[in-house]
């Protein structure tokens, strides 16, 4: 069964028709196992909202202030205070757009607010990014002649941080040392370098209040600001500077999807986006006093598994198995061998304890704004870690303790495991895919058809998944190259497209490239904050070939769009002239609604003359993969025109 919205030409799937289509095998036997056992999912809560607000789904609800909530239609094509269709739509986006930096930076904040506790000392670490500090300081204008390493990276952090939240004039310091000098000029031209995330966040909220800008263009403007404040002040500054503190990931070799659970060991679930905390907690779960502790409790061994973007991070750094992504938490749970689950911050839903309560599972809860009634809550805080061992110690005690407390009656684990080959840091794809140049030359010989990044989240509006895995098949079929992080990265991680042998359903003179360097066909790079290190890529090779990058044949896809987060992935690429191919409609009108400038401005020529990109949006997913082959290939025939070949 599907719910119909003509309005958005698209539906959305029941249950049954998830179950139909999902491609994880796994994932239906837990929607099944979940219903028998009378627990609610997403999938229940989903069906109980239907039909959505058509207001809330077309954004053309404005609810900035207590004269409204005000809709548009026919009869009533302005709010109270006199705004119309462009100023509703086009806020919304852009305070979804600032939600979403705030969580980046949030993020980033206890990131950078953790390299300087180690630089001052009040946390014993070895800083493991060595290479990494060299790198940025010399980027940054950071003296490093007789310095110690920990005072260097405290002297970055304190430019990332002042990043976050500089209030006087001045730009970004990380885009300036990251950004190439054509962009750097354009946006200036266009008059969008940010100041820093918390004033542009500052700045979107006041543009959007009541009766402070009357001038939908200049939100877009804000939009795109914002995005370059989220681009370079949350991604590139937490991506890097986690490598400070952990290394930069290496190509290796791992096993995921559900089947990694065992029902003798202990299974512990890492869950969030923060790798900090976890970090320090894998040390003491590794002790002997923890692995001791699990036998004495009749356990053969600890399991750990990763979701969401910390499960990401330790997928990349050391090969820790990843389960599964945001809408699939629940059903991780519901195989009933799940004894707790560690989480930081973001894309923890709150049903995931609904289940966790019908299952007598753990949930520790490590970050103090992002709380769990009902969670045993040990919270890291970078200025005052003095107890981080200690709390580390407690919570891996407290994790697998719960083993002890496991309901044994109704245990299902999905026999399904996925080879991967994982941890594709920029400098790793540069390494094994030999180096910029050549990968330039992979691209003009057409052995690459082009390279796309396919990214983002779950949303129930789509079947389960079934969007990420469709359109990478297809692209891999077409002879595409994929770099992918978060949930989309557990989609297609799950699949076996992260695996060598999917090099197998690539065309032959791409899959003989991918067996002889020893790479898949879709590069898992890591946490949503890595999507970084495909823009760096994307710079790279458009330097190398000496094409600007607009006319590069390289694409951002997001099929599955879910949390506020998503948008800045996207405008961050837009801003960089590459297009964007997204699965469902977003909050904006489609454009057959008339007049409707903003979805005209993304969809057709207005962004794309200010930035050289633009939007396309299908929610079918081989029509999908189709509109980027076709761009891909405009692209190729633009370039061999001018003498690419
Ligand atoms: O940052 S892809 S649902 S897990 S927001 Fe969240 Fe979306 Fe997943 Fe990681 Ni990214």
């Amino acid at each position: 069964m599907s719910y119909i919205y003509p309005y958005l030409k698209a539906n959305f799937p029941g249950k049954d028709e998830v179950l139909e289509l999902t491609p994880n095998p796994a994932s239906g036997e837990l929607i099944k196992k979940l219903e028998k056992d009378v627990v609610e999912t997403f999938l229940d809560r989903f069906a109980a909202q239907q039909p959505q607000c058509r207001f809330g789904l077309q954004g053309t609800c404005c609810r900035m202030c207590q004269w409204g909530p005000c809709t548009i239609t026919e009869k009533s094509p302005r709010g109270v205070c006199g705004k119309d269709l462009n100023l509703i739509v086009m806020g919304n986006l852009l305070r979804a757009l600032v939600a979403g930096l705030s969580a980046h930076a949030r993020h980033a904040h206890e990131i950078y607010l953790t390299i300087l506790a180690v630089s001052n000392g009040s946390i014993d670490m070895n800083l493991k990014g060595k290479g990494r500090i060299f790198e940025m300081a010399d980027r940054l204008g950071i003296s490093v002649e007789n310095r110690a390493i920990n005072s260097i990276a405290g002297e970055i952090a304190e430019i990332l941080i002042e990043d976050l939240g500089r209030m006087t004039a001045g730009n970004l310091r990380i885009l300036e040392a990251y950004a190439g000098q054509e962009h750097q000029e354009l946006w200036e031209k266009l008059e969008i370098l940010p100041r820093s995330s918390a004033y542009e966040i500052m700045e979107a909220l006041h543009m959007t209040t009541l009766g402070a800008c009357s001038d939908w263009m200049a939100l877009v403007m804000q939009e795109l600001r914002s995005a370059l404040a989220y681009c370079y002040s949350t991604l590139f500054g937490t991506s890097l500077a986690t490598e400070i503190l952990y290394g930069t990931p290496q190509p290796r070799d791992s096993i995921v999807n559900y089947g990694i659970l065992k029902e003798d060991h202990v299974n512990i679930l890492l869950h969030g986006h923060s790798p900090v905390m976890v970090e320090k907690i894998l040390e003491k779960i590794h002790t002997p006093e923890i692995q001791t502790l699990a036998t004495q409790l009749g356990a053969k061994g600890i399991v750990l598994g990763g979701m969401c973007c910390t499960g990401d991070e330790l997928l990349a750094r050391y090969g820790i198995p990843t389960v599964t992504n945001i809408l699939g938490q629940e059903l991780a749970l519901g195989t009933g061998a799940v004894d707790s689950v560690i989480v930081d911050m973001q894309c923890v839903i709150p049903g995931m304890k609904i289940v966790a309560d019908c299952f007598g599972t753990e949930i520790i809860t490590t970050c103090k704004s992002n709380r769990i009634p009902g969670a045993v809550h040990v919270p890291f805080d970078p200025e005052d870690p003095g107890s981080l061992d200690d709390d580390a110690l407690f919570v891996a005690r407290k994790a697998v303790e719960a083993f002890g407390r496991r309901e044994r009656r109704n245990i299902h684990i999905p026999e399904h495991r996925s080879e991967a080959r994982v941890g594709w840091s920029y400098e790793a794809i540069m390494e094994t895919f030999g180096g910029a140049k050549y990968i330039v030359e992979l691209l003009k010989t057409g052995t690459f058809k082009g390279i796309c990044t396919i990214v983002g989240c779950n949303t129930p509006k789509v079947a389960y998944e079934s969007n990420h895995v469709t359109i990478a098949r297809e692209l891999i079929a077409a002879g595409v190259l994929l770099t992918t992080t978060g949930c989309c990265s557990h989609a297609l991680l799950n699949a076996g497209l992260c695996a060598l042998k999917a090099a197998e359903l690539a065309p032959p003179d791409t899959r003989s490239i991918f067996e002889e360097l020893g790479a898949p066909p879709t590069l898992a790079v890591g946490g949503c904050v890595d999507n970084a290190r495909t823009l760096r890529l994307f710079m790279a090779l458009a330097e190398a070939a000496e094409v600007p990058m607009r006319d590069m044949p390289f694409m951002f896809i997001g099929p599955e769009p879910g949390n506020e987060k998503t948008i800045g992935q996207g405008v961050s690429f837009l801003v960089h002239g590459i297009s964007t191919t997204i699965g469902f409609p977003g909050n904006i009108p489609q454009a057959s609604v008339k007049p409707n400038d903003v979805a005209d401005f993304f969809g057709k020529d207005g962004l794309f003359e200010k930035v050289g990109a633009k939007v396309y949006t299908e929610a079918n997913p081989k029509l999908a993969a189709q509109i980027v082959n076709d761009h891909l290939n405009m692209k190729r025939i633009k370039l061999q025109e001018q003498g690419w070949s």
